[in-house]
């Protein structure tokens, strides 16, 4: 079977499963641990990054990579439409949404948890004891203020940030107010891209993600839950009842099989 490896809160993973869904593909989820799951990702793939597919003996890495092996290793239900205008809208729309939404999305979600409170508890692990969660979320938002800055998530770079996030969403909004999908009338790469790097400004509403219950359908306020882009997330939600699988009793497992979720910001 195939294998993801894997961070549940990672938005380019779930590009990866989002697309195994569409194609109908079986895959086991394998929770990377932050840090030392990661030593072990890089005997495997020779990198250290989220997310990495394993097909028998072939190992790959990075999610464009992945969607174009999986579209020429199984090619039902194609991600690349074969009309020479639409096939260039839908790579440039993709390698547009890694650049824009994927990057952009981590640092508003930084600053929105070095603001929010209640953002920081839901967002911790579910196995957290609850001890170290008041420990956490009690952080006090300016020092999240000060590490932030320290990896390049200043205060004035998180509203950057947010500024481009709002014209992506209006754009994303704007084209879809007529039309089912953003290229032609079948979904596409683009469309999985999309769908997915937006994972972290609104996480899904539905039983998608494994991640506390209090975070679904939740995200940056002033993004998630603005009327100017309600056309964008409804679109989404479509997408995600139509081709995105609900979660199984199948768990995500790190490589020694114990179950985890969590999250990377950087
Ligand atoms: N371009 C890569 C980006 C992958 C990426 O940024 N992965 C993040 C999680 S969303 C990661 O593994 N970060 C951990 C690290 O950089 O150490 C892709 O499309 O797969």
């Amino acid at each position: 079977m195939l294998e993801l490896y894997q961070f549940e809160l990672s938005q380019y993973s779930e590009k990866v499963r989002f697309i195994l869904d569409y194609k109908g593909l079986a895959y086991r989820k394998i929770e990377v641990a932050p840090g030392v799951g990661q030593l072990d990702l890089f005997r495997l793939s020779g990198q250290r990054r989220v997310p990495v597919l394993k097909d028998g003996s072939t190992v790959i890495n990075d999610s464009t990579a992945i969607a174009m092996y999986l579209d020429r290793q199984y090619p039902d239900k194609p991600l690349i439409p074969s009309d020479p205008k639409q096939r260039g809208l839908c790579l440039l729309m993709e390698e547009w949404a890694d650049q824009s939404i994927g990057l952009l999305s981590r640092k508003v979600l930084f600053g929105a948890l070095s603001q929010n409170q209640d953002l920081r508890t839901a967002i911790l692990p579910n196995q957290t004891p609850d001890f170290l969660k008041t420990l956490v979320s009690s952080v006090p938002g300016e020092l999240l203020d000060i590490v932030g800055a320290g990896v390049g998530y200043g205060l004035d770079a998180v509203k950057e940030a947010r500024d481009s996030l709002k014209q992506d969403l209006e754009a994303l909004s704007l084209l879809l107010l007529d039309q089912p999908y953003l290229v032609g009338n079948q979904p596409c790469l683009a469309d999985f891209a999309v769908a997915s790097l937006s994972m972290l400004l609104k996480f899904p509403t539905g039983p998608y993600l494994d991640i506390p219950e209090s975070l679904k359908g939740k995200g940056i306020p002033g993004l998630a839950d603005s009327s100017l882009y309600e056309t964008f997330f409804n679109w989404r939600d479509r997408l995600y009842a139509d081709y995105r699988n609900p979660l199984t009793s199948s768990t995500s497992t790190t490589p020694n099989g114990s179950t985890r979720t969590s999250i990377e910001i950087e």
